[in-house]
């Protein structure tokens, strides 16, 4: 039995009985909405055709900057490091993009694929059904101490079910796609002739010329001139979202203020997943020009599950569980194990 097994197993029973699971993070600011997920299997088959989507990419300029924060531990130390110029997409890549993608390739993503029983025993082969997992809430919730209590997986939801067999994407094609594991998105970046951006790329994209150490990208406040600047979570969490910014769940791309470059919705809505395996911290020793990250990952509070680096947050994030929607906060995501609030967008070299 595969180590990245036990989460799927833990939330199966937690969906049976609603216990307290052993894997539930600690609360100690470091967690983030999306943990405590199931985990898949690695079977399937990837994208082969190389071609174009349509979206605008908006030109990034390389050059030196901080990477780094001293406000979130998983992100120092802080370093100078250099970029290259590179492509980035404007907005998130959508349903309607991905169901291109789809139509063109027949790809199947990882929410999609059969579970092998072989990698689960123990668990009712019933339950090894095709699925990913919903935020759904929790009413009761009250320590934030087991976020398997507001996870639930959803047999059949999918990129084009988000909330299961009976929902469709019918009306949300502008929404980011979501329910995608991290060959998903390769998948589809090769398919576009793109590629996922490296941590580094994406926060100099992210910072976008203006932000130096402020607590948003935007600024000190969380509104600019009055304005939400991006889709997040206002409210009690998980029992109550306010929706104070106009979406509880995905909002359309590009339905919040565009930063200094002209790119959309960086911060919140969905998470995107980068190319970097995720680590606890910086290391000081690697390579400062062009970094890509350590070599393999290792997350002390799940160590043994593969990982890599989400950035930008989501419609989840809120200051009372994960303040990592702010500037230099790092998510990070077990790579087949899709949730309806993590997507991605892709980048290009010049
Ligand atoms: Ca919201």
């Amino acid at each position: 039995m595969k180590t990245y097994s036990l989460l799927a197993l833990a939330l199966f029973l937690s969906c049976q009985n609603n216990s307290t699971s052993s894997v539930a993070n600690q609360m100690d600011g470091s967690t983030c909405a999306m943990e405590g997920t199931p985990n898949r299997n690695n079977s399937g088959t990837s994208a082969v055709k190389i071609t174009e989507d349509k979206v605008k990419m908006i030109k990034v300029k390389g050059g030196k900057y901080n990477l780094g924060s001293d406000y979130f531990d998983d992100a120092k130390p802080g370093s100078v490091v250099e970029v290259d110029d590179f492509y980035i997409d404007e907005h998130e890549v959508t349903n309607a993009q991905f169901a291109q993608f789809v139509k063109e390739t027949n790809y199947l993503t990882v929410a999609e694929r059969p579970l092998d029983p072989k990698e689960f025993p123990g668990v009712d082969p019933s339950m090894l059904v095709p699925g990913s997992a919903v935020f759904v809430g929790n009413l009761e919730a009250g320590d934030l101490s087991n976020p398997l209590s507001w996870w639930e997986y959803v047999k059949g939801a999918s990129w084009n079910h988000p909330e299961g067999p009976n929902s469709t994407i019918e009306g949300r094609e502008n929404h980011p796609v979501v329910h995608i594991a991290y060959e998903d998105a390769e998948a589809y970046a090769k398919w576009a002739g793109k590629r996922l951006p490296t941590e580094a790329e994406w926060e100099l994209a992210a910072k976008a010329n203006t932000h130096s150490d402020e607590e948003f990208y935007w600024g000190e406040e969380l509104k600019k001139d009055g304005k939400w600047m991006a889709n997040t979570y206002q409210g009690d969490f998980p029992k109550k979202n306010f929706k104070l910014d106009g979406f509880s769940g995905s909002a359309p791309v590009k339905s919040y203020p565009a930063n200094a470059l002209g790119i959309y919705d960086m911060v919140g809505n969905v998470w995107e997943w980068c190319s970097d395996f995720y680590r606890a911290g910086y290391d000081n020793n690697s390579s400062k020009v062009n970094p890509k990250g350590p070599s393999d990952s290792h997350d002390p509070q799940e160590p043994g599950l593969v990982k890599r680096v989400q950035r930008g947050g989501s419609f989840l994030c809120v200051d009372s569980y994960c303040e990592r929607y702010k500037a230099g906060g790092r998510g990070k995501g077990e790579i087949n194990s899709p949730t309806n609030n993590v997507g991605f967008r892709c980048v290009k070299g010049i």
